[in-house]
């Protein structure tokens, strides 16, 4: 699936706005056919969470419908005519005008239907969406089924308790602990499940005979980069042609089609390597043709770098790469998860103002205009997949099959980015079970199955007994001393991290990248000696970690939690927000930020 562009052989119409919106309180809208007409609807805002655009969706957890009009562009005949969403979720069922084109699971990646055979050039069209934000037991992430306490990822303590309370009368606590650790909306993770369509829908015309995917790899020997081009097609076209572009020079290549396939090789002498201090960018021009006539073609760009790991560092062309940086998340206030090419950059200057080269998408895949912006800025990324907080209990082969498809659609989306250096396939799963071990070890095999040229990671917290430090290629660790353990005391916090770096490193002999650690901070809240929730208390924190992390030749990157403020469900460890970003929630600098930027910008 390509990311879709206006050029001289498509066209894209964006059908952001305002839509109409209607909550399905009692689940019957497909019963009354919604689709045909929204009852008692009010105007929302698209792209956008639904959650802070009303007071009453805040919290919601369930269904709620969409529904715009639109038109066909009269000229748009004899097209193939897709309805595009970059991010719909966490489910999303899709009618246009009363015909069902299919639904979606999953909110963070695209999907798109063909609606050639339903929609008229020139006409009007009503298009529905049905939206259901919850999430269960078998759902990627999982959650509780509905917006009571059912939750799951805590089976493994219910089930201790009930087969060691006769033995050990402690255990008995467990259900009352078990109580205090649940929030609301129950979810086993810490951001709030938003529901909407948070990424815009796209109206897209492209050519019958057409570019259906392209995939580009580069080789670097030496002083020589060759980029292969794999394009596949549809339709009777006989040969495509590429070019590449940077600067005033170019090259071009072309190859014959067969079975819908080409493949196309371009050599560059003396490439200029893409790196987060000169992201030197080509722009490759595809172009398909029929009889020597262009009849579609595709732009894009891409950049040429290696990257490689050895038992203690991370290579970038061949030298060793450092990651300092922070982990995201898409959150911003009354847009929730919605896409905003302006909060982009404002975080992305924010980012480089900070000194920061890197940034994990915890935790679960970004727009890709984070991709394509950090492609440009110069960015290092991580790219998660959206499994967080799988218990031991879902890893079956049908939650894998799940699990590798979501993996598919990831690596078919941004494979092409030279700023993601490294895939993860999940944050702080259950991990102390030898099934974690299988289960992550047949994962990362498909993501390497798909795309050798990356490694894997993984951010794991059941350290030190964690099986999948056997199947990654970075260890990731996300700490918490000083913070949920040995509060207020810095100094035990650094000794345990050291000692443990050092015993993970010496087991497993892998670069390991501390790829969470931090505290939360009221922003105004101060104090010396330096408390919990304090500014002055965050910054030492963090500062005492990285001089930790960086006595350790064996260390890859240093990734703060979390760049800024974000929401997430109710619970008394949190206020309203979890705090430990370097910016508050509306992007201002707390005292963090400041240390943070002195260090980083000197450099390691
Ligand atoms: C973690 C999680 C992250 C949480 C963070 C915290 O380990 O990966 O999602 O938000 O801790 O602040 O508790």
């Amino acid at each position: 699936m390509l990311y879709p562009q206006a050029n001289s052989h498509r066209d894209v119409l964006s059908l952001s706005g305002i839509w109409q919106f209607s909550l399905d309180l009692e689940g019957d809208g497909e019963r009354h056919r919604w689709w045909q007409g929204l009852p008692s609807s009010r105007p929302i805002g698209v792209p956008g969470s639904w959650n802070e655009q009303y007071q009453d969706t805040m919290f919601f957890m369930g269904t709620g419908w969409y529904q715009t009009d639109f038109y066909v562009p009269a000229q748009w005949r004899a097209r193939t005519l897709t309805l595009r969403f970059e991010g719909a979720g966490h489910s999303a069922t899709v009618w246009l005008d009363s015909e069902l084109l299919g639904g979606h699971e999953g909110g963070s990646l695209p999907f798109e239907f063909d609606i050639s055979r339903h929609a008229k050039p020139g006409r009007k069209h009503r298009l529905t969406v049905k939206i259901d934000n919850r999430l269960g037991p078998k759902t990627i992430p999982p959650g509780g089924t509905d917006q009571s306490n059912e939750g799951a990822g805590s089976s493994f303590l219910a089930e201790a308790i009930s087969n060691f309370s006769s033995i050990l009368p402690e255990i008995q606590m467990l259900p009352f602990l078990l109580e205090t650790r649940k929030q609301y909306p129950q979810v086993p993770f810490d951001f709030l499940p938003y529901g909407g369509i948070h990424r815009p829908v796209k109206l897209c015309s492209i050519p019958k005979d057409r570019i259906q995917n392209v995939r580009i790899r580069n080789d670097v020997k030496r002083t020589r980069a060759a980029v292969v081009f794999d394009i596949s097609t549809v339709g009777s076209a006989t040969f495509v042609e590429v070019t590449v572009t940077r600067g005033n020079k170019s090259v071009k290549a072309e190859a014959r089609i067969g079975d819908g396939h080409a493949q196309v090789e371009i050599g560059i002498p003396k490439p200029a390597l893409w790196h987060p201090d000169s992201p030197h960018l080509y722009h490759a021009t595809v172009t398909l043709l029929k009889n020597t006539k262009p009849i579609d073609e595709y732009h894009t760009e891409f950049g040429i770098r290696t990257v490689e790991v050895t038992e203690n560092q991370m290579l970038l062309n061949g030298k060793p790469i450092y990651l300092q940086g922070a982990c995201k998340h898409e959150d911003f206030p009354i847009l929730g998860r919605g896409l905003s090419e302006a909060v982009l950059v404002k975080d992305f200057s924010l980012m480089k103002w900070l000194g920061a080269n890197s940034f994990r998408t915890s935790h679960y895949p970004y727009a890709e205009e984070y991709l394509m912006l950090a492609d440009r800025m110069g960015f290092l990324v991580i790219d998660e997949m959206p499994t967080v907080g799988l218990d031991y209990k879902m890893y079956t082969d049908e939650i894998l099959h799940k699990c590798q498809n979501l993996l598919t659609e990831l690596i078919e989306r941004d494979g092409n980015h030279p700023s993601v250096i490294m895939w993860s396939i999940a944050n702080e799963p259950d991990t102390f079970t030898e099934s974690a071990r299988d289960f992550f070890g047949k994962l990362r095999a498909h993501a390497k199955a798909l795309d050798p040229s990356r490694p894997v990671t993984l951010a794991a917290m059941h350290v030190p007994t964690d099986y999948t430090f056997e199947v990654v290629d970075v260890i990731s660790i996300n700490r918490y001393y000083g913070w949920y353990f040995d509060p207020g005391q810095l100094d035990v916090a650094a000794r345990k991290l050291s000692e443990e770096l050092d015993a993970i490193h010496a087991q497993h002999k892998k670069p390991i990248l501390v790829s969470e650690f931090g505290a939360d901070s009221m922003a105004g809240l101060h104090s010396d000696p330096p408390e919990i929730f304090t500014e002055e208390y965050q910054a030492a924190l963090l500062k005492s970690y990285i001089d930790v992390i960086r006595s350790k030749d064996f260390t890859v990157g240093e990734h703060i939690w979390n760049f800024a403020d974000f929401k997430t469900p109710q619970t008394y460890t949190r206020t309203v927000l979890n705090r430990k970003g370097l910016f508050t929630r509306d992007r201002q600098p707390k005292l963090a930020a400041h240390v943070m930027r002195q260090l980083w910008q000197s450099g390691r």
